[in-house]
């Protein structure tokens, strides 16, 4: 049992490819995907905007809102929900130097479309969440953009889609690098910064990955703490990463156990949840896996979860006030790796 509900996006279950090699497993339908998540466990589903609207580009504003209600109508078939939009503005040719803080006014446009066009999805799909990974927003040539510039414009986007939507909530997904070199929003304490530049920092928080944390050379727990601290730590993407190497989206807990530990400990001292938040996942099966075993990482994940919140429900706080208090930590230190290993009684 968990006090947790859990999320997944479509993509956690891929053919495999990467930048040096083609795909190694066949495509898997997004109908058979949901079922599929849905018999696991997983309550609501993440979405990319043309996740739920393929050739979104090619369609009317009015055409992209019915492929939306047929994408509703699926999630509720299934039971499930739809947790946020967000703009795929990665993989497009108008957005080759980011979409937002493009030096071209007319990508800048296009994003600005995609991005009303996720919100008309998400009020279809029935959700006010809208998710913001700024994959391209930043530089691979230092001096190619203005940094000042950069971060206005952000904020400037980000109130175009408030305005646009009274109830919608703007979710900011920081990474520090890749596919770009250097970010203009890398961390959780620049979500914030921006968040509070906005015309409403209400409705704008942030969402946190466990790998980006990890490539910034910061601890995950940490991270989500910081905007636990704000109130606005609205969504996670739970998933391990080894070190600050390119982004592997492994399982969760797969290389750092206490890492894991304390994000789920974070989670749950804090009541993440309570205000409808899910606990997202954002892994890759390896690409040595076979078809069959296209949803494995996702199980175990969700199942490390579990057991982590097992641990914290263990987690001895009269204890830890003692050695606190003592300020003895290489005990506290040992009793938690005892308590993760099982050995604590
Ligand atoms: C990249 C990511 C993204 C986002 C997704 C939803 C493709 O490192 O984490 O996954 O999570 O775009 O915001
Ligand atoms: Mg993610």
């Amino acid at each position: 049992m968990s006090q947790f509900k859990f999320s997944v996006g479509p993509w956690n279950v891929h053919e495999g490819g990467d930048a040096f090699g083609p795909v190694v497993r066949e495509s898997i339908s997004f109908e058979e995907k949901i079922k599929t998540f849905a018999e696991m466990g997983f309550s609501a589903i993440q979405f990319h905007d043309d996740d739920a609207v393929p050739n979104m580009n090619d369609l009317t504003e009015e055409e992209i809102k019915a492929e939306a209600r047929k994408v509703k109508a699926l999630l509720d078939k299934y039971n499930l929900v739809a947790e946020f939009v967000a703009p795929r503005l990665w993989e497009d040719n108008h957005t080759h130097d980011g979409g937002f803080t493009s030096m071209s006014q007319e990508d800048r446009d296009f994003a600005m479309w995609r991005a009303y066009r996720s919100i008309d999805i998400a009020n279809e799909l029935g959700c006010d969440k809208i998710v913001l990974w700024l994959a391209r927003e930043g530089t691979l040539c230092y001096e190619s953009k203005n940094p000042v510039e950069g971060v206005n414009r952000l904020v400037e986007s980000i109130n175009g889609m408030l305005d646009y939507d009274s109830n919608i909530k703007v979710l900011i997904e920081p990474k520090p690098n890749e596919p770009i070199d250097r970010s203009f929003c890398p961390t959780m304490g620049h979500v914030m910064g921006v968040s509070a530049k906005t015309n409403d920092p209400s409705r704008v928080g942030g969402l946190l990955e466990s790998a980006h944390a990890i490539l910034a050379g910061l601890d995950p727990a940490n991270e989500m703490a910081f905007g636990l601290a704000f109130d606005k730590l609205w969504g996670v993407h739970l998933n391990d990463q080894n070190g600050m190497k390119y982004d592997q989206d492994k399982a969760f807990g797969a290389e750092n156990l206490r890492q894991a530990f304390n994000q789920v400990r974070v989670l749950v001292e804090n009541g993440f949840g309570n205000n409808g938040e899910y606990v997202g996942l954002d892994v890759k099966a390896m690409r040595t896996q076979k078809i069959e075993d296209s949803y494995r990482h996702l199980a175990n994940s969700m199942k490390v979860v579990k057991l982590m919140e097992e641990k914290v429900s263990k987690f001895d706080y009269a204890l830890q006030k003692k050695y606190i208090e003592e300020r003895n930590y290489e005990s506290l230190e040992m009793y938690v790796i005892e308590l993760i290993l099982g050995l604590d009684n």
